[in-house]
């Protein structure tokens, strides 16, 4: 870290903020800054999607430039990706020499090492950040955002955060956050997908995906305890079946690809599921834990 970048972080909280981005998350998050009374300078690539911040005590300003000189609190970055926070920080040069960075741009860990080596050549601090979140329910308790990077940095900035919602430091290395929404997100999908394709096959026997929804995420509550138990045993590394083996979990999945294919229904996700769980127990781990599962994605094929 340089010099500036130091005592960027040494200074006393700032109160104020210049926001670059305003597509539906940095509206989202200007207006979260807005509602909480903290002095907001916005600025957009394109102009004219400032007008309700305005009207609600955004200052606009011209180019990312005059955002930084109207403001001395952190800058807060949500544009579309790696690039474009490239395009937009790096002609600032050195007016974030002093400055912090907190980039809530979606990245790969690896772009946001980059982005955060990049803040410190100019001498500013960074901080990353993974909004798991949408834009309604920014400011909320409920939008959790994901820090990594110095944890002097959030700390210090953590009265002017909260206000978007609950944020959690989770390292020092300024990737972490990026890597952890890549692996939510994944959850995510696969939760979703999994639904979708049984929503769409109980739809074949006319059942709403609406009253299918109330059984599904009831059975989501038991599946966070088989995560936390597996989560333990891929801790350990074990894989001791206290439920159900291996096996039985094939047998099932069998019953599903039928399911789906008798009913006219892609079964290309459950037949990966079932490709999963074959290759393991051709491995001569039937008899384990759904957990040993967790070695076929470790070293796959
Ligand atoms: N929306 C969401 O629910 C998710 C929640 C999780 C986190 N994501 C990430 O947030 C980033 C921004 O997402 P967004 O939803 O605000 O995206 P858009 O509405 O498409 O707005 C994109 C903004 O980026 C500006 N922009 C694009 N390219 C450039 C560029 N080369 N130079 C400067 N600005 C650029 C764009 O400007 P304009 O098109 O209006 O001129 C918008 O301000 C994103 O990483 C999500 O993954 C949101």
């Amino acid at each position: 870290m340089t010099g500036n970048a130091a005592e960027a972080i040494d200074n006393a909280v700032e109160a104020d903020v210049a926001i670059l981005g305003l597509g539906l998350m940095g509206q989202a998050i200007a207006a979260a800054f807005l509602r909480a009374g903290r002095p907001t300078t916005v600025w957009n690539r394109t102009p004219g999607k400032a007008g309700d911040l305005i009207t609600q005590g955004a200052r606009s300003a011209p180019s990312p430039a005059a955002a930084l000189s109207a403001t001395t609190g952190p800058v807060i970055v949500c544009l579309k990706d790696h690039e474009a926070v490239r395009s937009v920080l790096d002609p600032l040069g050195e007016a974030l020499s002093g400055r912090t960075v907190v980039n809530l741009t979606s990245s790969t860990s690896d772009q946001a090492r980059e982005a955060a080596a990049r803040a410190g050549a100019h001498g500013a601090a960074y901080l990353d950040g993974a909004i798991m979140a949408v834009p309604q329910s920014m400011g909320g308790p409920e939008a959790v955002l994901l820090h990594s990077g110095d944890q002097r940095v959030f700390d210090k900035h953590l009265p002017v955060l909260r206000d978007l919602g609950t944020c959690l430091h989770i390292g020092t290395d300024p990737g972490l956050a990026a890597l952890h929404d890549v692996a939510l997100l994944n959850v995510m999908w696969g939760v979703l997908n999994s639904f979708l394709h049984g929503a769409a096959l109980v739809g074949t026997a006319h059942v709403p995906a609406s009253r299918f929804a109330v059984l599904a995420n009831q059975w989501i509550l038991s599946v966070t305890e088989f995560v936390s138990a597996y989560a333990e045993q891929v801790d350990a590394g074990t894989a001791v079946a206290q439920d159900a083996s291996l096996d039985t979990h094939a047998a099932a999945m069998d019953h599903l690809v039928q399911e789906s294919e008798a009913a006219g229904i892609d079964a290309s996700l459950p037949r990966f599921f079932r490709g999963l769980v074959a290759d393991t127990v051709a491995k001569g781990r039937g008899g384990d834990s759904y957990a040993a599962v967790a070695d076929r994605f470790r070293a796959h094929p």
